[in-house]
């Protein structure tokens, strides 16, 4: 039956690569969900829009980023936080669309972790030459869950490096609908983006969008 061509193709083209102990790239997973996942990005977008949050060190950042969840991630003069409220609406982030959740729940299983329940997704639009320097993701309460990242519209060369700054990275080319999940003996790798190449994607504006699914808050949601 042509269902199962399909369905065997599917499974064929999620393949799973292993990046080390605890990181890996499930080749595909979302690629049949990535319609629902754009337009559901879009209501996100319309409550909470995209902002180039300052560094510390008060340099604006390439990449445009949101939130949706009870947590948001921040970057501004006084740091780099979690935060229930949209500091530029003063109101709540959106609600994590039920479709972002599940997606991430089975993600993570799909790795090997599971039970994954995010509070946070900070969704980040990478225009062309828009990049995220090497940077550890250690702003969580609770590094016992993973991190899953899913990638859509253009193509990017995800970094992937070591638990010290100075270690090699491997370059990884991350495609629509590439979920890379992040946790355990991983979970305090350096990592980064590298500058976006230029392409046409209309469904994404020409650009990269990708959603990191946190567990942000301590680990008994108090
Ligand atoms: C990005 N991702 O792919 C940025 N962090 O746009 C991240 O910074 C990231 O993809 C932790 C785990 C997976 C990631
Ligand atoms: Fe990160």
């Amino acid at each position: 039956m042509i269902d199962d061509l399909f369905c065997d193709l599917d499974s064929k083209d999620q393949r799973r690569e292993v990046l080390t102990d605890g990181a890996l790239i499930l080749h595909g997973f979302a690629r049949g969900e990535t319609a629902g996942l754009l337009a559901a990005i879009g209501e996100v977008i319309a409550a909470a829009p995209f902002r180039r949050m300052l560094t510390p060190g008060r340099l604006r950042m390439s990449v445009a980023m949101s939130n949706c969840g009870p947590l948001g991630w921040l970057s501004d003069r006084q740091g780099y936080r979690y935060a229930p409220l949209d500091p530029d609406s003063g109101q709540p982030w959106p609600m994590m669309p039920e479709l972002f959740a599940q997606l991430a729940e089975r993600a993570a299983a799909a790795a090997g972790f599971p039970g994954f329940a995010p509070d946070a997704c900070l969704i980040n639009r990478y225009e062309v030459g828009s990049k995220l320097s090497l940077h550890q993701d250690k702003d969580e309460t609770d590094f016992g869950a993973p991190i899953v990242s899913v990638s859509l519209g253009l193509p990017a060369v995800f970094l992937f490096g070591g638990l010290k700054r100075n270690e090699p990275t491997t370059r990884v080319p991350l495609v629509h609908g590439d979920v890379v999940v992040w946790g355990g003996p991983a979970r305090l790798r350096y990592h980064g983006v590298q500058a976006l190449k230029d392409g046409r994607w209309p469904e994404t504006g020409n650009c990269r969008i990708n959603l990191t699914f946190r567990k942000a808050g301590p680990p008994d949601g108090r």
